[in-house]
């Protein structure tokens, strides 16, 4: 872990922040070990804005600064991807949540691993969900969400899938910010996954991809 890397982030330091995961990066670090200073450096983010130190526009700035170095990242990651597709999987962040940087990580890594992602964005009602569900036909729906609010939406989502009578043509795994397995009971969902690496993995699964 680079403490420099997570205070820079933490403290707001953005550009000197962005410089040094470069720097990092040439160096030989890893790409996830990266990210894991930044997740490190989200969660003290986090924090200071609980405890009202922080307030919306260290968030947005923290956020900013985040999706600048996963930029940097994400040309350094590579998969396992083969020419042909591995499978579908619809993803996007649930109505009412428009935090992304998560997400979009997920959908890099799942495309760079083989499979066709249609992302959907955020705020994405249930119904949108469903009408692409119908249209593509994926084996997987993956519902991000960071809010605590965010667990009725994917419970609704779950619930407007089944009564869309599609329920069991899809598996539904869900992640972001704090979700675990209270939550998959919760909504109803088939997986959790606390990593975009995990996302993968449990695609890997179900489509029959051997995951690595
Ligand atoms: C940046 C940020 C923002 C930015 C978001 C920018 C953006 N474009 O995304 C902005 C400023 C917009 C924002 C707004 C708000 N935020 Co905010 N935000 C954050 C912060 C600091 C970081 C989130 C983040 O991007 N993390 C970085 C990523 C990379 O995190 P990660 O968890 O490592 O991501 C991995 C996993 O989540 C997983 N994953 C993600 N999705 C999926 C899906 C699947 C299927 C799987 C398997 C895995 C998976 O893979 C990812 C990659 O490995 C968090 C604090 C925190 N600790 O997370 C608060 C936090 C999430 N926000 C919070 C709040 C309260 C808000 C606001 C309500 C504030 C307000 N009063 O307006 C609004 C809500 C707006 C809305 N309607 O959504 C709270 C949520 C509290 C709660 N329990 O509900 C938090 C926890 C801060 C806090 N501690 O209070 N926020």
């Amino acid at each position: 872990m680079s403490d420099e890397l997570v205070d820079a982030i933490a403290d707001m330091r953005d550009e000197e922040a962005v410089e040094l995961a470069r720097r990092l990066l040439d160096g030989g670090t890893p790409p996830a070990e990266v990210l894991g200073d930044c997740r490190t450096a989200m969660a003290i983010v986090g924090k200071r804005f609980e405890d009202e130190e922080y307030f919306i526009p260290e968030l947005i700035l923290a956020g900013e600064t985040l999706r600048a170095i996963s930029e940097i990242v994400k040309p350094r990651m590579t998969g396992s991807a083969d020419t042909a597709k591995n499978g579908t999987i619809v993803l996007g962040t649930v109505q009412g949540d428009i935090h992304d940087i998560g997400k979009d990580i997920v959908s890099f890594m799942l495309d760079v691993n083989g499979f066709e992602v249609f992302d959907l964005g955020v705020d994405v009602p249930p119904e949108t969900f469903v009408a692409t569900v119908r249209e593509v036909h994926p084996e997987v729906v993956a519902l991000s969400g960071f809010l605590t609010l965010s667990f009725d939406a994917m419970k609704e989502t779950v619930q407007a899938l089944e009564q869309a009578g599609l329920r069991d043509d899809v598996k539904i795994m869900i992640g972001g910010g704090t979700v675990d397995d209270n939550v998959r009971e919760y909504a109803h969902a088939d997986a959790y996954g606390s990593t975009a690496t995990d996302a993968v993995n449990l695609a890997k699964n179900w489509t029959g991809v051997e995951a690595r």
